[in-house]
């Protein structure tokens, strides 16, 4: 088994995925969370200046979330039994993962001149990613257990920390996707996940 550091801030934000993967498969890693004030100098040595990064066995570093996660997926069994499951797989992460990145480029805008016009891109997004969520979700076994098949995998896993920040701020956003709000509860409920979310560093973001 090879040795896995992830670097990211300290926050849940785009690492928390590729947490969740790790804690879900309880494989030891090196949580490695950079202050903001150390970041000038540890970016130009980061490939692409930009985290999360994941190193394995200090060698090979390697940057952007969804790779990541997918890797660690395959690695560790969470990416779906053969390539159609992979690929649908895939695509419900890259639809939350379009969700989630509309919600972050909106939360991090500071200019207050451009914040309606990514509210509305963000907003735009929900409407039409979320019914697809939902009608995915349902057409498995009724919407009563995983997206694909019958066991926890990455995209469920991303229904849940794709989705924290928008449902802490509005404790209302699935109120019209109940399917998806029992998904997350499912998942917050598996025990490797439950232990983790117990024992995790709570951040605001
Ligand atoms: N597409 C990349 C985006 C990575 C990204 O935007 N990272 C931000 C933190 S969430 C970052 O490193 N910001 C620091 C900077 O740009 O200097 C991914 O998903 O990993």
């Amino acid at each position: 088994m090879p040795s896995y550091t992830l670097y990211y801030f300290n926050g849940r934000g785009r690492a928390e995925i590729c947490r969740m993967i790790f804690a879900a498969a309880a494989i030891q890693y090196n949580d490695k969370r950079i202050e903001l004030s150390e970041w000038t100098q540890f970016k130009t040595k980061m490939p692409c200046h930009m985290l999360p990064i994941l190193e394995i066995d200090t060698d090979t570093q390697v940057p952007q979330s969804m790779a990541i996660s997918r890797y660690l997926a395959r690695e560790f069994g969470f990416h779906g039994k053969n390539n159609v499951d992979m690929f649908k797989v895939d695509s419900i992460c890259d639809s939350l993962f379009e969700l989630f990145n509309d919600y972050m480029t909106l939360f991090n805008e500071k200019d207050a001149a451009k914040k309606p016009d990514l509210q509305k891109r963000y907003m735009d997004t929900c409407r039409r990613v979320l019914p697809y969520l939902e009608k995915t979700l349902e057409a498995n076994k009724g919407g009563s257990g995983w997206f694909i098949g019958d066991q926890m995998l990455f995209c469920d896993m991303m229904c849940y920390a794709g989705l924290e920040n928008p449902v802490q701020e509005n404790p209302n956003f699935l109120k019209d996707y109940p399917k998806l709000a029992g998904l997350r509860n499912r998942v917050a409920a598996h025990p490797k996940i439950a232990s983790y979310i117990k024992k995790r560093n709570n951040t605001a973001f």
